[in-house]
């Protein structure tokens, strides 16, 4: 068994977990249906009264919310206090520009900030670690977020947020007596490089673990990512109309994520019918909020890919585990027929370990009527550039290697190091110039 931050609750006995869940779901309806005018609405839409929920069977019936319901409430019509209440606001902006705001209570930011302890500790985290928080802070959920969880964890925090990458390695290198990083996966990748090309080695510091997520990144990624750092690697999953990071996170068997079932109540409901598929199989992951107070949601659809993973955890949680997210179901590229996401792709190009560096893009054209795909991936610094013939026949090796694990041909094209964009928050993988 390994060390928890909250035994009591993250191995309870899975009676208690779903008899603590069906409670929650029974007191939410009434106080939505009270306090948020388009649940109202929704309810009396599809005939439900909010009394006479009896049983966690009941979800499946009960409407889901989108996105769109929370941009269309902006920016608080869907809170379910007054405004008084809310200590905290986040906001994401979509790819659309239009805005969703989110707010927190007092009791919010604590059950947040115990959600993240939480990740933190399975990732091996204690108070006397240090945290250097590479997230950005402000808006988005990521910095503050796991500063809150880290604080409540009585470690130390460095929060430099993202950006000015000089300065992040100089106290990488500097300041951390022993601890772990925060950041997007591929914000590591740019660190340990930049690292590499100043001369620090970073698997000589005392870093031990890292605690990555806000994008989809692939196994491959992580023994990348463990090599070149020195550490531990460990996905945590979340998002801002839920909670932010530590919805759900990785223990050190690294065998999927704990969603932290006190508060939410996770469904996989197939892509198409959105109806909940059979147990472990693929789907779009919905979240309802049991605890949360300043803006709960019904069946929140997050258009993530994931599946439940059968079976009990060695580690003594008994909170169900997520796989790791593949990737949104707006991101799914369907390419004559078959349906690939970027991460697939990475899993491959990563396995080229010491030939391809972790830097990529997947370009979409359309020749002649038809989809075409282009993989853009980096060689790795030690390879020589000039070796056209080498080259060439690594080409070939990547693009068969992609053809025979996706099932997908596409153009494949070797560029030098450091001509792909980096990004120091989530890497933007997919361009669509269709
Ligand atoms: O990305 C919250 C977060 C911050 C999570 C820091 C983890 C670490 P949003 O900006 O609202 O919130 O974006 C949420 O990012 O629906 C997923 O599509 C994606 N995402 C988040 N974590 C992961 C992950 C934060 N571990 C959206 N793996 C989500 C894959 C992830 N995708």
């Amino acid at each position: 068994m390994s060390t928890m931050f909250n035994p009591a609750v993250e191995a309870a006995s899975r009676d208690h977990i779903e008899s603590a869940q069906a409670e929650g779901l029974c007191r939410l309806l009434p106080r939505l249906y009270a306090a948020v005018p388009s649940y109202r609405e929704k309810l009396d839409g599809a005939g439900i009264n909010p009394g006479d929920l009896s049983s966690l069977d009941d979800l499946q019936h009960l409407p889901f919310t989108l996105k769109d319901d929370l941009r269309a409430a902006y920016p608080y019509k869907m809170f379910a206090v007054p405004t008084r209440d809310i200590v905290r606001i986040h906001a994401s902006s979509g790819t659309t520009g239009s805005i969703s705001v989110v707010g927190y209570t007092r009791k919010d930011i604590r059950d947040w900030s115990e959600c993240v302890a939480r990740s933190l500790v399975a990732a091996g985290a204690g108070p006397d670690d240090f945290l250097h928080i590479a997230y950005g802070y402000g808006l988005f959920t990521g910095g503050l977020g796991l500063h809150y969880g880290a604080e409540y964890l009585g470690a130390s925090v460095i929060p430099i947020s993202g950006g000015n990458t000089r300065r992040q390695v100089q106290f990488l290198r500097d300041l951390m007596p022993t601890g772990g990083l925060a950041c997007t996966p591929s914000y590591a990748a740019l660190l340990a490089e930049s690292a590499l090309l100043e001369g620090t080695d970073l698997t000589q510091l005392p870093l031990r673990f890292g605690i990555f997520g806000a994008e989809p990144w692939s196994e491959n990624m992580r023994k990348s990512l463990e090599a070149s750092l020195g550490i531990d690697a460990y996905d945590i999953y979340g998002l801002s109309e839920i909670m932010g990071p530590g919805v759900a996170f990785e223990c050190r068997e690294k065998a999927g994520l704990h969603v932290n079932e006190d508060q939410f109540i996770v469904e996989i409901v197939d892509k198409d019918t959105k109806l909940p598929v059979p147990e472990g199989a693929y789907g779009e992951l919905v979240f309802t909020t049991i605890a949360k107070e300043g803006i709960p949601l019904l069946r929140y659809n997050t258009h993530d890919i994931t599946r439940i993973i059968p079976g009990a955890c060695a580690c003594g949680r008994t909170h169900k585990r997520i796989e790791r997210i593949t990737g949104r179901s707006d991101d799914m590229i369907i390419v004559r027929g078959v349906n690939v996401y970027p991460s697939q792709i990475e899993q491959v190009l990563l396995s080229f370990e010491g030939k391809l560096a972790p830097h990529y893009q997947v370009v979409l054209t359309r020749e002649a009527a038809l989809d075409a795909m282009e993989v853009r991936v980096e060689l790795a610094p030690s390879f020589d550039f000039d070796e056209i013939r080498a080259l060439e026949q690594l080409t070939q090796q990547v693009r068969r290697a992609i053809a025979e694990a996706l099932m997908v041909r596409v153009k494949m094209t070797i560029v030098e190091p450091n001509s792909i964009a980096r990004s120091e928050g989530k890497a933007v993988r997919l361009i669509d110039n269709r």
